[in-house]
């Protein structure tokens, strides 16, 4: 635990550890580095008995994470984008397959690759001003990892094709009663309130809750594993299109304030 990270930092509060992804002033937005910086932490954590439960949480009060890097994205060719895709749906797996339980904290924004790392949690707590939603459509692509499935998974296919298809991005509230994330919170409780979700989890046997998340996770297995192929095989495939880097490059010019502009 004594590794220095430059994208996240580690927190150890007794049983908790706290994963802080850490690049506020780009929204911490998710790139290559904080995606191997994630898997090494995620590494330690695995093995470290001491560590009963997980929070991932963001740096500041504006944003979870933004997503991918959008510079990095611009960059991609169909094969990059394909390992790129493939990278993070394995990071985020970590996450899921931990044997401990993983809460995250929406401290604001949870866009894009941020949003599938929430979803990639076994409880997701928002602050009352976080926004969640899934807008790839206006760069022309598709969420890569992860998110086709897991979101259909946790809100049913008609949600998941209205956020990612219409790119809606919704409010807390919103989220709560869609079954997007199972409580919402004024930001100054936020921390509070993981620490004691975090601490009801550690009261109970470290077995029963990695066989109880393993055995659960189990429902979305069959499916999500062809389905995670299909979307790095899109993913890609949408990188061999012009019009993908035409939307990125015009999105990193001018920027773009104006939701429901694809
Ligand atoms: N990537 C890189 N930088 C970002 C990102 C991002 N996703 N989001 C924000 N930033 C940066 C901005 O460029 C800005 O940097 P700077 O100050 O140096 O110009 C800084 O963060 C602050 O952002 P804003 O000034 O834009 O803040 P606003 O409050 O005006 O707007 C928004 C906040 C609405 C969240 C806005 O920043 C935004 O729309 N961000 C992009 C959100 C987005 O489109 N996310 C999806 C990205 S795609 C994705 O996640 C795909 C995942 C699967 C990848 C698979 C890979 C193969």
């Amino acid at each position: 635990m004594s590794k220095t990270y430059t994208t996240i930092n580690l927190r150890k509060e007794q049983t908790t550890t706290w994963i802080t992804l850490d690049r506020p002033n780009k929204l911490n937005a998710i790139n290559a580095t904080m995606l191997q910086e994630l898997s090494e932490a995620l590494d330690t954590i695995e093995k470290d008995t001491n560590i009963r439960c997980v929070i991932i949480t963001g740096k500041g009060e504006k944003a979870f994470s933004a997503g991918a890097d959008i510079t990095e994205l611009q960059k991609l060719t169909q094969k990059t984008a394909a390992e790129l895709s493939r990278k993070g749906q394995q990071v985020f797996s970590q996450v899921e397959t931990l044997s401990k339980p993983v809460v995250a904290a929406i401290n604001g924004y949870a866009l894009g690759g941020g949003l599938e790392l929430a979803l990639a949690c076994d409880f997701r707590l928002a602050s009352d001003h976080a926004e969640l939603g899934f807008p790839e459509m206006k760069l022309g692509i598709i969420p890569g990892w992860g998110g086709t499935q897991r979101l259909a998974w946790t809100v049913g296919v008609a949600e998941a094709k209205r956020l990612i298809m219409l790119g809606d991005r919704v409010k807390a509230e919103e989220a709560y009663k869609m079954g997007l994330v199972d409580k919402v919170v004024s930001m100054g409780k936020l921390e509070a309130e993981a620490e004691a979700l975090a601490q009801r989890l550690c009261e109970g046997s470290p077995a029963a809750l990695k066989y109880a998340k393993h055995a659960i996770n189990l429902v979305t297995k069959g499916s999500i594993e062809s389905g995670l192929k299909k979307e790095t095989d899109f993913f890609a495939l949408l990188f061999s299109k012009k019009e993908t880097k035409a939307k990125i490059e015009s999105f990193l010019s001018q920027g773009n304030k104006k939701e429901g502009d694809y």
